[in-house]
């Protein structure tokens, strides 16, 4: 009688997990995406259902072409919601996959709604604070998902700005925003076209100082012109403001605002991945400021494998951590920089020191006021690289501001 009881329960149980389970699954959110990884041992592409589930941030993935699970679901450290929609890469089990588009509808509503995207641009009078405008953004809760430093020529500021031909503030515009570099920016996230108009207040600084003092034009711009920022005014506008600045296709050369980067006499720093995801952006640009270093060009980029490991190859074999330093640089997008200073030839040198020693926990205790014992988290995410040697620094600008452009 008590062996009957006790099998009763038992599959009673069972019977309720199972039901708890089913329910669960089918209730549970699951983003769904097409992904292609290039295979380079069987020289071709594969394509994947790419799914992820935000309530463990586990991952599964199915061939389409063998119809068979490929990864069956797990936690992959690193691949975090955020990172997934279309045009972006992840990085799984060492594999970069590339997301190319949405495989249903509920994800396509998910993620649109909460990825707007808006176009803001830093105009010449703000770029020297730079720094203090990205924690502004970040604290903001935006994601930058592209930024190049350009200076446009006058025929492209006419052409960005035409809706404005013919009113008395044009060519005062122009020859202003001419004047120097500026910092164009695809900010990403919910209702971001809205709320990048109302973070940046009203156009005239002096009017957003009484207004809305926490805006970005009331902290850093100082009249009508010299209004610090951009913001597209619609959904519209950000769309054509964006492919403006970053085109998706080839365009004519002399309509694409061009890189600043002076290409000598400097030094060559990079943003890891993981120091931009951890938001240390703002403050490594404002530790480079304020030791008398100038970023004179900057641009963010997405590497793949083949270009991150030819960027490091100098380091194959001779340091142990290349294949890491490749994961890292391909985990996400990273920034590049041009650095200058009033030292001339003894630039790299200089920036090294400010860098600091390699590992971040050797950097702590001899250097702590480096940028990597402040940034960095251990050998591989040590926030930065920049050039080793003197030689290198033109080369290795040149790398990103010529061939990669
Ligand atoms: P917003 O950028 O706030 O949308 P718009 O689109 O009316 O303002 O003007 C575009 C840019 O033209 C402004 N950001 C500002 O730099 C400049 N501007 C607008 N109105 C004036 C003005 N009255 N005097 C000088 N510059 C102006």
């Amino acid at each position: 009688m008590g062996n009957k009881v006790f099998l009763v329960a038992l599959v009673v149980a069972l019977v309720a997990a199972m039901l708890n389970n089913y329910l669960r699954s089918k209730s549970e959110t699951r983003l769904i995406f097409h992904a292609e990884w290039y295979d380079p041992v069987s020289a071709t592409v594969k394509k994947f259902h790419l799914s992820f589930f935000p309530r463990d941030k586990s991952v599964e993935m199915y061939d389409l072409r063998a119809h068979r699970l490929f990864l069956k679901r797990m936690v992959v450290h690193g691949v975090e919601e955020r990172d997934l929609y279309p045009g972006n890469t992840v990085v799984i089990l060492s594999r970069q996959l590339k997301i190319t588009d949405f495989a249903d509808a509920s994800t396509r509503d998910l993620v649109t709604s909460s990825r707007q995207r808006t176009f803001a641009m830093i105009k010449p009078d703000a770029v020297p604070r730079l720094g203090e405008i990205l924690d502004f953004i970040q604290s903001r809760e935006f994601e930058i998902t592209q930024m190049k430093m350009v200076r446009l020529n006058r025929k492209q500021a006419a052409t960005f700005y035409k809706e404005h031909e013919g009113r008395p503030f044009f060519e005062g515009l122009l020859e202003y925003i001419t004047s120097g570099s500026v910092v164009a920016m695809e900010l990403t996230g919910r209702d971001a076209v809205r709320r990048w108009r109302r973070v940046l207040g009203p156009t005239d600084s002096g009017v957003a100082k009484q207004d809305a003092p926490d805006s970005v034009r009331a902290v850093f711009g100082t009249d009508k012109q010299a209004n610090a920022a951009h913001g597209s005014d619609s959904d519209l506008s950000a769309t054509r403001e964006i492919e403006f600045f970053f085109p998706s296709s080839k365009i004519k050369d002399d309509l694409l605002p061009q890189t600043t980067a002076k290409l000598t006499n400097n030094t060559c720093c990079i943003i890891k991945p993981h120091a931009i995801t951890a938001g240390h952006m703002g403050g490594i640009l404002k530790a480079i400021k304020d030791e008398g270093f100038e970023v004179t060009a900057l641009q963010m980029f997405r590497m793949d494998k083949v270009q991150a490991e030819e960027f490091l190859e100098v380091y194959k074999g001779v340091v142990a951590e290349y294949p890491g330093m490749v994961q890292q640089l391909m985990s996400g997008p990273c920034v590049a920089m041009e650095v200058i200073s009033s030292h001339e030839d003894q630039t790299p040198t200089r920036f090294r020191e400010l860098v600091g020693p390699t590992d971040p926990a050797v950097a702590r205790e001899l250097r702590p006021n480096s940028l990597r014992a402040k940034f960095g988290e251990d050998r591989v995410k040590n926030a930065l690289h920049c050039s080793d040697l003197p030689e290198d620094g033109p080369l290795e600008v040149e790398y990103f501001f010529k061939i990669l452009q």
